[in-house]
């Protein structure tokens, strides 16, 4: 697959990526080094990175603004997206061609032209294998947003890296384009008091049921408290991984700005991808996030998430 894809990125001169909506460090860092690799190895090829820039990681790269009519005799390349509604960006029906790389479970066939791989741990990893199966070279700022991506999405191998090709990138990244990660560590990891303190509230107010359900509610009086916007917590839940009689945790932040309550959910063994695609949300099997339309549903959630911690316990069990 991956020389056919080489073959389709060759046929044309203009070449749009794009990634999920609410981008984050595996969706922006694939879609950028893509752009790289290809420009690096096809200078007279223009190539053009869509979606909603987020400010905090505008190291990755800058997006462009693209048109309909650009999108028409071009070729559209969709990375860590497995769900045609929530592409950020880009009209995908006005492609005639369009590539697939993702590592999510599969919901919506794009072409015929896909790689997904659900035991990658990230789009940068399989954005970086491709570019090396193909014998593409690597420019390092491409090499850095994998690398990034590829950290991001583990929880710096926490999870999601369970097998050797994964660390066989990461190695071949750092060895071969000379990447230093304790650079790029700082760029990803570095946060405001603010954030710490956000996240001392939530370790304060989750309550846990006996079925091993985590939950806790924000206010947008509670984000002015703390001087932080409802995005701030996405970084958070990676870190109550690990901790005794939690299975599953969700947090639930009020963004008055754009009418919705922010949905972000973690699990360490139910799954929990399906129920969040019900309420128009989706993303991995163990992490998952949606838009809700008031703290109501945030109930009916916690009450079914609940449901699925004391079902997958009594699995365990039996
Ligand atoms: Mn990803």
């Amino acid at each position: 697959m991956e020389q056919n894809i080489l073959e389709l990125i060759k046929k044309y001169k203009r070449i749009i990526i794009a990634r999920h909506i609410g981008g984050d460090p595996d969706a922006l860092g694939a879609t950028f080094a893509m752009k790289e690799i290809i420009l690096e190895n096809f200078p007279d090829k223009e190539v053009f990175v869509t979606g909603t820039s987020i400010s905090r990681f505008k190291f990755f790269g800058t997006h462009d603004k693209v048109t309909d009519e650009m999108c028409e005799d071009s070729l559209l390349i969709a990375l860590d997206i497995p769900d045609i509604k929530r592409l950020d960006g880009v009209n995908f029906y006005k492609f005639k061609d369009v590539i697939k790389i993702d590592h999510h479970p599969e919901i919506d066939k794009f072409s015929d032209y896909e790689i997904i791989d659900i035991d990658a741990s990230s789009a940068c990893e399989l954005v970086a294998s491709f570019a090396y199966k193909c014998n593409l070279k690597v420019p390092k700022h491409a090499a850095e947003n994998m690398f990034m991506g590829i950290v991001a999405d583990t929880n710096r191998f926490l999870f999601g890296a369970n097998k050797p090709k994964t660390y066989k990138i990461v190695l071949r990244l750092i060895e071969q384009e000379h990447i230093k990660p304790n650079e790029l560590y700082e760029l990803l990891y570095k946060r405001s008091m603010s954030e710490v303190r956000l996240e001392g509230f939530i370790s304060l107010n989750m309550r846990i049921t006996k079925n091993g359900l985590g939950f806790v509610k924000i206010t947008d009086e509670d984000l002015k408290k703390y001087n932080v916007d409802s995005a701030s917590v996405g970084s958070i839940m990676n870190d109550y991984n690990f901790i005794h009689g939690l299975i599953c945790w969700v947090v639930f932040t009020e963004d008055v700005k754009n009418k919705v309550i922010r949905t972000s959910a973690r699990s360490r063994g139910v799954k929990i991808n399906k129920l969040f695609e019900q309420y128009n949300g989706g993303g991995h099997v163990y992490a998952c996030g949606a838009k809700l339309n008031s703290f109501s549903e945030a109930d009916e959630i916690i009450d079914k998430l609940d449901e699925a911690c004391k079902q997958y316990k009594e699995d365990e069990y039996n």
